[in-house]
């Protein structure tokens, strides 16, 4: 009765509430939105704070608290952060690289401090230890804004940009690693930024096209209409959450072979460069998905066959083209000596229509679609065997010290080192010491 009539009192009097017990989360929490309401930031954090001490599943409290924090800090409010990265018209992205360096810390505090509270809370809320009165999927399009802006944060100080990794063109929403970083080490720390984001995307399906939409440049409005920005974005947040995961659980020693989207070296040890399409699939048939991969940039999707990819991590692959420097030749995917518009093969799928390889189980590139392409020592290997061989080529670059032959990685392995002569053998050894 006495705690009834003290809150009771509270409700009505809040200004004059010196002792509100403090056991009573909604009493605290509600004079907490009061102090809110006056601005008065720092207080109505201490009565959420207490009001959480009280009973940590009363959600308006956790909401409160966010907010309060959120408010005592500079520029954190989302729509800024938003008319932020639309300050460049290119680069959503720019305005965090050509933040000076205290702004970055001052902004990078404020959204770790923020984020700290909303993570805690997203645990509870998702697994089922709050009243459920506020849900994550009610603040997700902020969160992912902030998400966003923490993973632009986090590029910048490893002196990245993050518009090269996140990106909108014609053929979809694409997620380039190319430029992760040169550790990984700074790809975890991005990947993980990216998958907090994938997830405060899923929160909120209905927002979430509109939220990337909206950080992007307007010209990428023209391109994709409203349901593909939807599903594009659908398949952007798995593919971010997955590929978080995976940086996250991978071998530190092998993790290069899956995040250096690109980067015109055989990661693999196949004699292979940029092999991979990515796509989910074994395209040169090795039995290892996505190793080794060219850029994301080459995809161009089916939006017809998206049918075929419920709740699947990537858009469907119509075709590939080729950009960059795989357009102006410089990149011999299977060092056959012909590059780019002279070797048809190496961007052409066996089975050209995605269908039929999704039915059918083989995403095969035509470069890779040959007889013993990789050797028959190499194909009786279990998968682990497989990969120890290959990691074993990959770092066998010491020149006055070659420990496996051509002739020697042409039996264990094949692949495209049958593609290679002693020239080609050599360069592959100076290459890999010239990085
Ligand atoms: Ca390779
Ligand atoms: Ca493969
Ligand atoms: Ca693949
Ligand atoms: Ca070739």
């Amino acid at each position: 009765m006495a705690l009834l009539g003290i809150a009771g009192c509270n409700l009505f009097n809040p200004t004059q509430s010196v002792d509100i017990a403090s056991n009573d989360a909604a009493a605290l929490t509600y004079e907490g939105y009061l102090h809110f309401q006056k601005t008065e930031y720092g207080m109505a954090r201490e009565y959420f704070e207490r009001a959480i001490h009280a009973d940590s599943s009363y959600s308006e409290a956790w909401y409160g608290y966010a907010k309060a924090i959120a408010s005592m800090q500079p520029g954190l409010n989302p729509f800024e952060l938003v008319t932020l990265t639309k300050s460049s018209s290119t680069n959503p992205f720019g305005a965090f690289k050509a933040m000076n360096d205290k702004d970055a810390k001052i902004l990078s505090n404020g959204i770790d401090s923020v984020m700290l509270v909303l993570d805690e809370f997203i645990v509870l809320d998702t697994t089922g230890r709050t009243d459920k009165r506020v849900r994550f999927s009610h603040f997700a399009d902020s969160y992912s804004i902030l998400c966003m802006a923490q993973a632009g944060l986090v590029a910048r100080n490893e002196d990245l940009d993050l518009g090269d990794i996140l990106y909108v063109d014609q053929n979809g929403i694409h997620i380039d690693f190319s430029s992760m970083g040169s550790s990984i080490q700074n790809a975890q720390k991005i990947a993980g930024a990216m998958a907090k984001l994938g997830k405060g995307l899923k929160a909120d399906k209905d927002k979430a096209g509109s939220v990337i939409r909206n950080m992007m440049p307007d010209s990428t409005g023209d391109w994709l209409t409203d349901k593909a920005y939807a599903d594009f974005t659908d398949h952007a947040a798995n593919f971010m959450i997955d590929k978080g995961e995976q940086l996250e659980k991978i071998d530190v020693n092998r993790a290069d072979v899956f995040y250096n989207y690109g980067n015109i070296t055989d990661d693999d040890g196949d004699g292979c460069v940029d092999e991979e399409v990515i796509d989910g699939f074994d395209n040169d048939g090795d039995g290892e998905v996505d190793e080794d991969p060219r850029s994301q940039a080459v995809n161009v999707t089916d939006m017809n066959s998206i049918q075929y990819t419920t709740n699947i991590i990537y858009p469907p692959v119509k075709e590939l083209k080729m950009v960059g420097r795989y357009e102006s030749g410089d990149v011999d995917i299977d060092m056959n000596g012909l590059a780019g518009d002279n070797d048809p093969d190496e961007w052409t799928f066996k089975n050209k229509d995605y269908s039929v390889r999704f039915n059918n189980g083989d995403h095969l590139l035509k470069f890779a679609f040959k007889a013993d392409f990789f050797s028959p020592y190499f194909m009786n290997l279990s998968p682990e065997e497989r990969i120890e061989i290959k990691d074993a080529v990959r770092h066998d670059t010491d020149p006055n010290n070659i420990q496996y032959s051509l002739q020697q990685r042409q039996q264990l392995i094949g692949g495209c080192w049958n593609n290679y002569d002693e020239t080609r053998f050599r360069l592959w050894i100076m290459s890999r010491n010239a990085l």
